[in-house]
């Protein structure tokens, strides 16, 4: 037995939080926290934009990713950064679906489809995807959660206010955790309306999304209560602007501190954490698991 501890996961769990089924085996978050590495195929994501010139770079680099200890690998091909604009939706799937395809041929490992279009994460899911991550948890895209329903695969639903293209401009909230609480909350009751499986629903604050830093930090701070809504929760922290503010650092300059946000959350209660830098991060989060869970024996 562990000494007890200050630990909401172990409190709100129930067996819900301890995996999540996908087409390509069950993600473990039992006593671990789980790694989703991101792959941007975009020419313009604030730190990967552009960094992959063909399919094989992109595949090389997700292999990386499986190397260092990835528990999914995610996918985006529509850059989500503030004041972005939509891409249409045949360029998105111009660019996703040859390394969904590719990928496919070589790992077993979980992949996600970061969208928030039917279209786009219908023929993802064709190609051999396992998971919806939308950032807009269904309210951009009415058919989103009927095919999520349809397919029966899990889903991310994360919180933004506003849209992409504005939602940096006045954020505004009275109570940001409790709002965002209450809107996680909301959404997996629409979603399991709707014929979603609950113990497939992820939920997810959107650090960044229409936040501005004060908002973001008091999120951090506030996982617990957003791990009590009793979904598994993940957190993308990995070099966003709330980083470079309090470091003043450019995207490349970010990593020690994505690590000390990522570590912050999994003492936290996050079970998914969402991050470029498969390998620090692992590292990294091996020792904050081991500080939380204690090590097996
Ligand atoms: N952040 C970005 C994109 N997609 N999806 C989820 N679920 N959570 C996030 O925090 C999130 C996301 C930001 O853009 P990036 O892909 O360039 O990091």
């Amino acid at each position: 037995m562990l000494p007890a501890g200050p630990d909401d996961r172990e409190q709100s769990a129930d067996s819900r939080c301890a995996s999540i089924p996908t087409r390509h085996g069950a993600i473990q978050l039992a006593r671990r926290t789980a790694v989703m590495g991101i792959l941007n195929v975009t020419p313009d994501s604030f730190y990967d934009g552009g960094r992959r010139p063909d399919a094989d770079a992109a595949v090389a680099d997700a292999m990386a990713m499986v190397e260092a200890g990835a528990d999914i690998i995610d996918i985006g091909g529509e850059s989500t950064r503030p004041g972005a604009s939509p891409v249409p939706l045949d360029e998105e799937l111009a660019r996703v679906l040859p390394i969904i395809r590719s990928l496919r041929r070589v790992t077993q490992l979980p992949i996600s489809i970061d969208t928030y279009k039917s279209g786009t994460a219908k023929a993802a899911l064709a190609e051999g995807a396992d998971i919806v991550n939308d950032i807009s948890a269904f309210t951009f895209d009415s058919g989103m959660v009927d095919l999520v329903a349809a397919e029966k695969v899990p889903v991310v639903l994360m919180h933004i206010q506003g849209t992409p293209r504005a939602m940096q401009l006045a954020p505004h909230y009275r109570d940001v955790v409790a709002e965002v609480r209450d809107f996680l909350a909301c959404r997996v009751e629409f979603a399991v309306e709707r014929g979603v499986e609950r113990e497939k629903i992820i939920i997810d604050p959107g650090i960044g999304f229409g936040k501005t830093l004060e908002h973001n930090l008091a999120l951090l701070r506030g996982l617990p209560a957003l791990a009590r809504v009793g979904q598994p929760l993940l957190v993308g922290v990995s070099r966003k602007g709330f980083i470079g503010k309090l470091l003043d650092a450019v995207p490349d300059e970010r990593l020690e501190g994505s690590l000390a946000a990522a570590v912050a959350s999994v003492l936290a209660g996050v079970h998914v954490i969402r991050v470029h830098d498969v390998k620090a991060t692992r590292k990294a989060i091996r020792v904050a698991d081991a500080i939380r869970f204690g090590v097996s024996q």
